[in-house]
């Protein structure tokens, strides 16, 4: 079965918001390293790394289906933040944006009946909720400490461990 002109067109949309994240996140690791606070610049790095990762995992799936890949023009992130909870309270609100694309795309798929789509998105629908937990599980502790340096010092060398 052909994936519909309107779900390629849909998929496409989302690898360029995959890859939107991607630089929303290598922003913010450079953020972070200019404030010295290299293990937050190497956790947004991955994340950068993994955003790269949905986004191929949607090319492969419109290839395997025979369905074509433009390649999007980025936009440009944001350079500059508050403090470190800004960054994170970002990256939190952005999850729950790519969380409520991902609904859209599975209600799409559930209304045009295609159950492969479906069950491809299926890895999506899980992922969000651990990029939802991660992102707002750094923004609670962040919270929690306010402004206190070592505080922030001890999370940054947490999260180096990524
Ligand atoms: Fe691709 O999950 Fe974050 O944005």
């Amino acid at each position: 079965m052909k994936l519909s002109d309107a779900m390629t067109a849909a998929i496409n949309d989302q690898i360029k918001a995959e890859l939107d994240s991607a630089y929303i996140y290598l922003a913010m690791s450079a953020y972070f390293e200019d404030c010295g606070l290299s293990g937050m610049a190497h956790w947004m790095r991955k994340q950068y790394k993994e955003e790269v990762e949905h986004a191929e995992k949607f090319i492969d799936y419109l290839y395997e289906r025979g369905a074509r890949f433009i390649v999007p023009e980025t936009a440009k992130p944001k350079e500059s933040y508050e403090n470190a909870l800004d960054v994170f309270k970002t990256a939190y609100a952005h999850e729950q944006y790519v969380t409520s694309r991902i609904y859209k795309l599975v209600d799409m798929a559930t209304a045009e009946k295609d159950y492969a789509t479906l069950s491809m998105l299926k890895w999506y629908v899980d992922e969000q909720v651990e990029e939802e937990a991660n992102a707002g599980g750094i923004v609670e502790k962040l919270e929690f400490l306010g402004g206190d340096k070592h505080g922030i010092y001890a999370v940054d060398r947490e999260l180096s461990s990524r």
